[in-house]
């Protein structure tokens, strides 16, 4: 089984500098690039490859780069940026790449940077990945000093910098449109779309915006080929994906896998199953704002079509387990009070409706809650739904309840029913 992002990534141990990772076939990609390919064969490579987007929209990431306006004569400012606002509960994938390997990341983005002609790229980095800020930093270094960013990179005139920003830790930026704002030193609230960033972006200019993951396939896709990419996968969407499983599991963890494994697989071999006493309830397959998934889809393959199908997403690939010892509502609680913090307050249902939402769910869990109040959370879940709200944050937000609401309904009704919470531990 191939693992090209994390291959050479041993937890543990210090991240690659620019030897070790030039010893593994590191920038070998980006001397290919510049030896004879195109800024249109690299964006027709990734096209063929399939891949799509790993931040958790799954969008086709050769398609996005195509909208990119390209002028002969050079054309205006354009701005590559790597998504590394990991702050999606449940997550944490691309910190593993970050810290392992901040090489890999950089040649994606300077081979990206380089099909769509951009001359300034930025990483905008989780403000809490400390430990990732400083080999970025490090390894940013090492690469000018190297010749693979700055002026006249490899000798081909082609020009890049790449500047590291850290958020200031709000999951609100890393909406790719707040993310923008937030560069350019505004109040980090999302952008009407469209215009998309690929044609209005960073400072009104084109811009695109990939996640980490997505970045680091991108040596590996022209190294080797758009086949050979989509020949690791299991399902149409190319190349491998880096799941994770956390929860009361036996071996909480990420693992870089063929695209389209099955729940089962993922769970029960590589999470080691459930820890002994629990068994599990409900998933949440990416993340916290993606729609529950039971027992009944353990067989389900998790690429994006398959998981879109059975009523949820693949978002991040990083499920959240739940056991049959937490109490969901409780649990849901948890997420909207997240949720409901990092609503960064521009559009009313979201602003307005996300503390409602969390204040209807803690009344439950005291056994104040009334049937009405379920009737109200299920009615919530249409309000701040998918086009009543500026941006994806209180639709993914419903997931949860909505889906909780639809497999856990008796276990709601239970806590009106007995005026208080039915399973018996600690809430927040
Ligand atoms: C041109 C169109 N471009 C879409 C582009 C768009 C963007 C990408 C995805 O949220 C999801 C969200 C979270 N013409 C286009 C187009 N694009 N239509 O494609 O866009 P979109 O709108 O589908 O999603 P989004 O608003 O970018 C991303 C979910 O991810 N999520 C959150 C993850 C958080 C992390 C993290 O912490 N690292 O990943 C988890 O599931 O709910 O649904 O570039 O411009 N017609």
């Amino acid at each position: 089984m191939e693992r090209p992002l994390t291959k050479n990534i041993h937890p543990g141990r210090p991240p690659l500098n620019l030897k070790d990772y030039e010893m593994t076939g590191g920038y070998s990609a980006l001397r290919k690039i510049m030896a004879g390919m195109s800024p249109k064969d690299v964006q027709q490579a990734v096209q063929d490859s399939n891949l799509k987007g790993r931040g958790g929209a799954g969008f086709n990431t050769g398609m996005k780069w195509s909208f990119v306006p390209m002028d002969e004569k050079g054309g205006p400012t354009k701005y590559l940026i790597a998504n590394a606002d990991e702050m999606e509960p449940g997550t944490f994938k691309d910190r593993l790449l970050l810290e392992g390997n901040p090489h890999q990341l950089i040649e994606g983005m300077i081979i990206a940077a380089y099909a769509i002609q951009a001359n300034i790229s930025y990483i905008f980095l989780r403000w809490a990945y400390k430990a990732a800020a400083k080999c970025l930093e490090e390894s940013i270094h090492e690469a000018y000093h190297a010749g693979y960013l700055g002026e006249n990179i490899l000798g081909t005139g082609y020009r890049l910098e790449m500047y590291l920003h850290t958020g200031a830790g709000r999951y609100m930026c890393g909406e790719e449109t707040a993310l923008l704002n937030a560069l350019e030193g505004k109040r980090a609230m999302p952008r009407a779309k469209p215009p998309f960033p690929q044609v209005s972006g960073l400072f009104g200019k084109p811009t695109i915006v990939n996640n980490v993951e997505t970045l680091c396939c991108i040596p590996h896709i022209i190294n080797n080929g758009a086949e050979w990419f989509k020949s690791l996968s299991y399902s149409e969407d190319g190349g491998t994906k880096l799941y994770g499983v956390s929860g009361k599991v036996n071996k909480p963890g990420a693992w870089e896998l063929p695209m389209g494994v099955t729940m089962r697989e993922l769970i029960e071999e590589y999470a080691g199953g459930m820890k002994n006493g629990y068994q599990l309830k409900g998933v949440l397959p990416g993340g916290a704002s993606t729609d529950f998934l039971t027992v009944q889809h353990l067989d389900l393959k998790m690429d994006f079509k398959s998981v879109a199908a059975a009523g949820s997403r693949l978002g991040t690939g990083t499920m959240i387990v739940m056991d049959d010892a937490t109490c969901p509502v409780g649990f849901v609680h948890n997420l909207q009070h997240f949720f409901a913090q990092e609503s960064c307050g521009w559009c009313t249902p979201c602003r307005e409706g996300l503390p409602w939402v969390e204040k209807l769910l803690l009344s439950l869990e005291k056994g104040t809650g009334t049937e009405e109040d379920i009737d109200l959370l299920q009615q919530h879940t249409q309000w701040l739904g998918p086009g009543n709200t500026f941006c994806a944050l209180a639709p993914g937000a419903m997931e949860p309840l909505q889906s909780a609401l639809k497999y856990f309904r008796d276990d709601f009704d239970r806590h009106v029913k007995e005026k208080k919470c039915p399973y018996h531990h600690n809430h927040h």
